[in-house]
């Protein structure tokens, strides 16, 4: 692709280069697939399926079956509305997974706002720390990342889970959301992490309204600060509801368009449910791009 078509597309470069996490390098030349496995009885899609250690486990075989690059597991749900758990909570839950799943081949990722979990995690293997507060909750985090090698997805929310949708009004959403992630950044910079080590997610759904939820995706590659590589997480959530009319199972066609079309913005991860389709689809849809 000519430097004008990309710009045409609004793509960055955003989509070259390689992801580092902890003595693993990810190479970004084609769209990285992270399944989500929520060990949580609340989270609004999933909650309650893979409380069980073992169906965890078979869930897991099965997303890394289906080509997952990266497995996120969750045992906290930031859903809106969600209550915090307690550290020792969070472990219970996701570190019998974590530690069964030591020896999968697909890296894990571990989503958590909380550095005593992060860390345990890291004891435990996980290679990726994926922080929905952007280092907001618990900057400990970016030490932890630091001192591993981990990788370090930076998420953006404006508030708290709880919180977040009392307000989803914005000025300037594009360039709230760029700001919030350039200082993300400079946090996880300051604490020693290098940029190598470090995704960039607009936050889909958190502290947005559905409109808004749309223009962060569409406009994907705009979030790629100092060229590091956009994550987007549409999958399942509530703004297709709100443009499609359709309940929590049949949202898996708007989740893989809305992530071909972040490709195609210049997004290079993709948080979703459901793997086989994302995997299938946004291969496709990386193969097309490439003839633009
Ligand atoms: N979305 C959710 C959770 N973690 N992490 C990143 N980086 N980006 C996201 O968009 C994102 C995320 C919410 O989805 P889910 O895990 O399915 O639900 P819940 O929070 O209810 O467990």
């Amino acid at each position: 692709m000519t430097g004008a078509v990309a710009a045409r597309a609004g793509r960055t470069d955003s989509r070259a280069g390689s992801w580092s996490i902890r003595g693993r390098s990810l190479e970004l030349d084609r769209p990285l697939v992270m399944g989500v496995l929520n060990v949580t009885p609340d989270s609004f899609s999933d909650g309650g399926r893979y409380l069980r250690p073992e169906d965890a486990i078979a869930r897991a075989g099965r997303l890394a079956e289906e080509g997952a690059d990266l497995l996120d597991v969750g045992g906290e749900s930031t859903r809106p509305g969600a209550g915090a758990v307690s550290a020792a909570e969070e472990w219970d839950r996701i570190g019998p997974v974590l530690e069964a799943l030591r020896g999968l081949d697909v890296p894990l990722s571990v989503d958590t706002t909380k550095a005593e979990v992060a860390r345990r995690a890291l004891g435990a293997g996980a290679a990726v720390l994926n922080d929905v507060s952007g280092l907001r909750s618990d900057p400990e985090i970016g030490d932890l990342a630091a001192e591993s090698g981990a990788g370090l997805v930076l998420m953006h929310m404006r508030g708290t889970p709880r919180t977040m949708q009392e307000d989803t009004s914005y000025d300037d959403l594009v360039g709230s959301v760029l700001a919030a992630l350039a200082e993300a950044l400079e946090r996880a910079l300051e604490r020693g992490c290098s940029a190598e080590q470090v995704v960039l997610d607009p936050g889909i759904g958190f502290g947005k309204d559905a409109s808004g939820s749309r223009t962060l995706l569409a406009r994907a590659g705009v979030f790629a600060v100092r060229g590091r590589p956009v994550l987007v997480g549409p999958s399942r959530k509530s703004f297709i509801g709100e443009t499609l009319g359709l309940p929590v199972d049949e949202r898996v066609e708007a989740t893989v368009a809305a992530c071909v079309v972040a490709l195609a913005a210049g997004a290079s991860v993709f948080r979703v449910h459901d793997v086989a389709a994302a995997r299938r689809a946004l291969d496709m849809a990386a193969a097309l791009l490439r003839e633009a």
